[in-house]
């Protein structure tokens, strides 16, 4: 049996949890509409839900917050927060911004007319949203092994290096005004991006004139698996690796929710004067002055201390160490999972889980609710409800090659018993497989509906 990692901190203050019953548990999805985002924090045990933003921080975080200066301009936690960000990626310019999505929305405000492409490895949803907003394309070009569940492969996240060329040279490179590559890649199983990668789609880009902007919300974890897992980079520092990693980048979009290891806030930095100059325009506009950017000056200080901690190696090797034991419990069960587990959560592969189920009865959704109804765990959708479309020519519905039930894990918060119950809450769903019954939306708004819609069970 495998061992859990040692966690390398103590724990000073707890919040207490409650436990529901399995009755109230039924009661609570269905008024809810089965969205499980619908449902309050108060009844859930165990939140899977996001990593984002769900970290504790440490006690010198929480330090940084007493040292917060609420200026309105020029506040000495921007500052701060400007020097860890060119230690360890280098950019000469940024602004902060309220979270990710924000840093998504400026720059792609800024930079995309209706009818232009970002390719990318995969695009987050809010990525991808944020894109098509615009009326622009968001496109997606992993390679093959990392639309296959069972594969096993060392960076299932990396860019198809010959797919971006064919891209290219086949729209055009004056209708892609950027590319993307999104480390670790999220939505495709939190795989890391090999930095033998990151440096080939930065010569293609570059070479047809086109900037790269990284994803870089899980950064810190996308290092640790380069230090892991190529050869050439084995024991190199980990701050080397992430200026290396940015060093092929013009700039950088940030959730610093994620590897910030703050509960709120993010960033947009980049390399070029010119695009400081149209950015900062922009976000005055919707976010506020360039030195806070919608976040108060103890959020950029946690942010600042936040960015330095999630790159220190012991952190990592638990962090990525607990996530690895939870899908080594599961796969104990015989639970069928995402395989290698990636960097910040194990997912569920419901096409394996549930083969009764087509994806147009929402196999993942399903599987979803029942882990709630069993044991309280809340998990996410990332299969048929947040990635299916409709094809325009056609009207049909095209389905995402991956139909997933992701089990994110929050940054130092849950203890590696809490492990062992999700995986014993999610084996004994898994045994009483076949009574699991589909869903139906019956409601759902035009942008990223898995927040919001709406489900009813399917009858019989
Ligand atoms: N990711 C996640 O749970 C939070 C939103 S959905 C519950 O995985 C990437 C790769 C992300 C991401 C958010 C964002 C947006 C951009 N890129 O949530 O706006 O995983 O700070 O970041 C979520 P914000």
């Amino acid at each position: 049996m495998i061992r859990p990692p040692i966690e390398p901190f103590r724990i000073k203050v707890v919040e207490p949890v409650r436990m529901t019953t399995e009755d109230e548990r039924r009661a609570i999805v269905a008024e809810v509409g089965y969205n499980l985002f619908r449902v309050r924090a108060r009844d859930i045990y165990i939140d899977l839900l996001t990593d984002s933003g769900t970290s504790a921080m440490s006690d010198w975080q929480w330090a940084g917050l007493m040292q917060g200066d609420e200026s309105y301009a020029g506040c000495r936690n921007f500052y701060h927060l400007e020097e860890a960000i060119k230690k360890i990626f280098g950019f000469p310019y940024f602004v902060p911004t309220h979270q990710g999505r924000a840093a998504e929305h400026v720059l792609f405000s800024t930079l995309l007319r209706p009818g232009d492409y970002v390719p990318s490895n995969m695009h987050f949803d809010t990525t991808h949203a944020n894109i098509e907003v615009q009326g622009a394309h968001a496109v997606d070009l992993v390679i093959p092994e990392g639309l296959d569940p069972q594969c096993e492969h060392p960076f299932k996240g990396n860019m198809d290096i010959g797919r971006l060329e064919n891209f290219i040279q086949e729209t055009g490179k004056e209708r892609i005004p950027l590319g993307m590559i999104t480390i670790t890649n999220n939505n495709g199983g939190g795989q890391p991006v090999s930095l033998q990668n990151i440096r080939q789609t930065g010569e293609v880009l570059h070479r047809h004139g086109i900037p790269l902007f990284i994803d870089a919300c899980r950064h810190a974890e996308n290092a640790y698996f380069i230090q892991q897992r190529e050869a050439a980079q084995s024991g190199r520092p980990l701050i080397e690796i992430a200026r290396e990693t940015f060093s092929y980048a013009d700039g950088c979009t940030m959730s610093a929710k994620k590897d910030g290891l703050a509960n709120i806030g993010g960033f947009l930095a980049m390399r070029s004067p010119e695009l400081y100059e149209r950015v900062c325009q922009r976000l005055i506009l919707v976010e506020g002055f360039t030195t806070y950017g919608g976040l108060a000056g103890r959020d950029l200080e946690a942010i600042a201390r936040g960015l330095q901690e999630a790159l220190d190696e012991r952190y990592l090797a638990y962090r990525t160490g607990q996530v690895r034991y939870l899908g080594a419990r599961l796969q104990e069960y015989g639970v069928p999972i995402l395989e290698p587990v990636g960097g910040h959560a194990v997912y569920l592969d419901a096409r394996r889980f549930l083969p009764h189920l087509p994806q147009s009865e929402l196999p993942a959704q399903s599987l979803v609710v029942e882990l709630y109804i069993a044991g309280s765990i809340r998990t996410v959708e990332i299969g048929t409800v947040m990635n299916a479309h409709e094809d325009p020519a056609t009207g049909e519905t095209v389905y995402p090659a991956l139909e997933l039930v992701r089990l994110a894990i929050p940054r130092r918060v849950y203890t590696n018993t809490q492990m062992d119950y999700i995986a014993e809450v999610v084996a004994q769903v898994y045994e009483r497989r076949e009574t699991l019954r589909g869903l139906r939306i019956v409601h759902e708004p035009e942008f990223l509906r898995h927040f919001t819609a709406r489900f009813a069970p399917l009858e019989g």
